[in-house]
């Protein structure tokens, strides 16, 4: 951390209090609208009364904002500047979704005509294959539309076109991403090679799981439909032209993006092109103005009333205050299935970093750890855990006012069930409460006595609740970026660079090692653990 973030930190930790939010509510009662925010452009209400702080602490964070400087960065990123400096890249995901009619130059190249000239041809592309223009090799419309990518060429559109399945009217999208051959199989599974068009999503376009993929696919199709065919059902979304011709698709069927756009954070570019397809370009580009409404938010709002900075806050005090170790993150809508698995990546890869920006070791944790599941299912499973648990995990809760469609009293069901989770795990059950709820049920002294400590909730156990008009492609960019912005925050306040990933090449390098080995039936030079494992493997290996 820098020094002054640093010390101010440690004056929170220092004065950390044994807060009770119970009594918090009761001694004050605006706590609500104290420490809750409605932004209106943003169709959201946002509640953070049942967490950990009062005014004391709340302020506390707010100075380390301030120290942070996090506005002066964020203008930095905005900017364009190379502020991802391990890789000699800017971070430009943001220019993305901007429709001022700005310039935003990266080494003295306005890079938004480029972009406009990319959403352009999404657009077209996108509205020729839904009308039915674009046809198959063999004259027939296409009616499903197969993204094969990882990470993060995979993670965003796979989530964002769950998310927005009841907007969708065009080609069904299916995403393939694991190397397991399991999922080409079961996906192409019942598919028409004449109607099916593949999408080969990857930035680098060397990707092992993506290109092994990419060649099963297009076997399946040319031993159908034979070699020409390739032409008329893959298209790259891809930065490198030399490896989508050297794969035999026609650059004029390439859809670019740049170096400044993050893997986990181009779903904005066009690895969105299958979601454009699915929900029509009209409702991409409403999804890339809400995001766009929550960057101004983001940097023309004062901390305090700003909701990026303030979740970022309230994570940092929960990891590098009281010492919590993960966050669940529950949304209420079955069409945001995939949104914790989808911030895993956004989240533990952008800031699962321990090296500073000196070049130094951290010593303090970075890294929110994420998880979690739809709510009610998950309620069903593994919320025991978080109202009776030894741990405390904070949460937040995702919810909207109205859902895409109505059906009798479904929607009521499903937000009665998260405000009272949020409610029973701020404020728990007494022993009294607990005590009286079963004398009144007519049980025994002796089953009470038994029964009592284990019927009582201690609460105290933090929440924020993000509650949205409606789910739209507008707001799920709201969304999405809310927590592309919080992470940001969270990067500057540790001191980290959250826009690398050296991380994850370790493990692809030794595979690719190993995978040799395999082929070579050769097993020396490794660890007894895993020459061991392998020589099992060659071993029973049937071929
Ligand atoms: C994300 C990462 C990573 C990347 C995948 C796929 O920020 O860089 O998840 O998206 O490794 O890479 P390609 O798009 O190059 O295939």
């Amino acid at each position: 951390m820098q020094k002054d973030v640093k010390e101010l930190t440690q004056k929170l930790q220092k004065n950390k209090k044994d807060l009770s939010i119970k009594k918090l509510f009761k001694t004050d009662p605006d706590r609500f609208s104290r420490f809750s925010k409605q932004a209106e452009e943003l169709h959201l209400l946002y509640d953070y009364s049942r967490n950990l702080i009062d005014k004391e602490i709340f302020d506390g964070l707010m100075d380390i904002a301030e120290a942070a400087r996090i506005n002066d960065y964020a203008q930095r990123m905005f900017a364009g500047e190379k502020i991802n400096w391990t890789e000699d890249r800017a971070v430009l995901h943001t220019a993305l979704r901007d429709f001022s009619g700005g310039k935003i130059e990266v080494d003295g190249q306005d890079v938004m005509p480029e972009i406009v000239k990319a959403r352009e041809k999404m657009k077209v592309f996108s509205e020729k294959v839904r009308s039915g223009e674009f046809k198959g090799s063999t004259g027939k419309k296409i009616s499903t539309v197969v993204n094969i990518g990882i990470g993060g060429s995979d993670l965003g559109p796979r989530m964002a076109a769950l998310a927005l399945r009841a907007f969708s009217d065009g080609p069904r999208p299916v995403f393939v991403s694991n190397v397991d051959a399991a999922d080409i199989i079961e996906s192409l599974k019942g598919l028409d090679p004449e109607t099916t068009l593949f999408l080969v999503a990857s930035k680098t376009f060397t990707t092992q799981e993506t290109i092994t993929n990419a060649l099963s696919a297009r076997s399946w199709l040319t031993s159908a439909l034979g070699e020409d065919a390739v032409e008329k059902h893959f298209v790259a979304l891809s930065t490198n032209r030399e490896e989508v011709e050297r794969f035999g698709i026609d650059p004029e069927n390439m859809f670019g993006f740049w170096d400044f756009v993050g893997g986990r954070y181009s779903l904005w570019s066009s690895i969105g092109l299958s979601l454009a397809i699915s929900i029509g370009y009209e409702n991409f580009e409403s999804m890339l103005r809400g995001a766009e409404a929550l960057d101004k938010h983001f940097l023309e709002t004062e901390y305090s009333e700003n909701i990026p900075v303030i979740m970022a806050l309230i994570g940092f005090l929960y990891n590098n205050v009281y010492g919590f170790d993960t966050t669940a993150i529950l949304p209420y809508s079955q069409y945001l299935e995939r949104f914790p698995a989808y911030l895993q990546q956004g989240d533990m890869e952008s800031n699962g970093k321990s090296v500073n920006r000196s070049g130094g070791p951290v010593d303090y944790h970075t890294g929110q750890i994420i998880w979690g599941e739809p709510g009610t299912n998950s309620q069903h499973s593994f919320f025991q855990l978080l109202h009776q648990g030894s741990r405390i995990i904070p949460a937040d809760f995702i919810g909207y006012i109205n859902p895409p469609e109505r059906k009798g009293d479904h929607h009521d069901k499903l937000m009665a069930n998260m405000f009272a989770q949020g409610e029973a795990l701020a404020f728990g059950c007494t022993k009294e409460e607990a005590k009286k709820e079963m004398q009144d049920a007519g049980l025994s002294k002796e089953d009470i006595d038994m029964l009592l400590p284990h019927k009582v909730f201690r609460g105290n156990r933090p929440s924020s609740t993000l509650l949205f008009e409606e789910l739209t492609p507008y707001t799920l960019g709201v969304l999405i970026a809310l927590y592309e912005q919080k992470i940001f925050v969270q990067g500057i306040l540790w001191d980290i660079n959250s826009f690398d990933q050296w991380g994850v090449e370790l493990g692809k390098k030794l595979a690719s090692r190993i995978l040799k080995k395999i082929g070579d039936a050769e097993v020396e030079g490794l660890d007894s653990s895993t020459s061991g494992l392998l020589a099992a493997y060659i071993k029973g290996k049937e071929i």
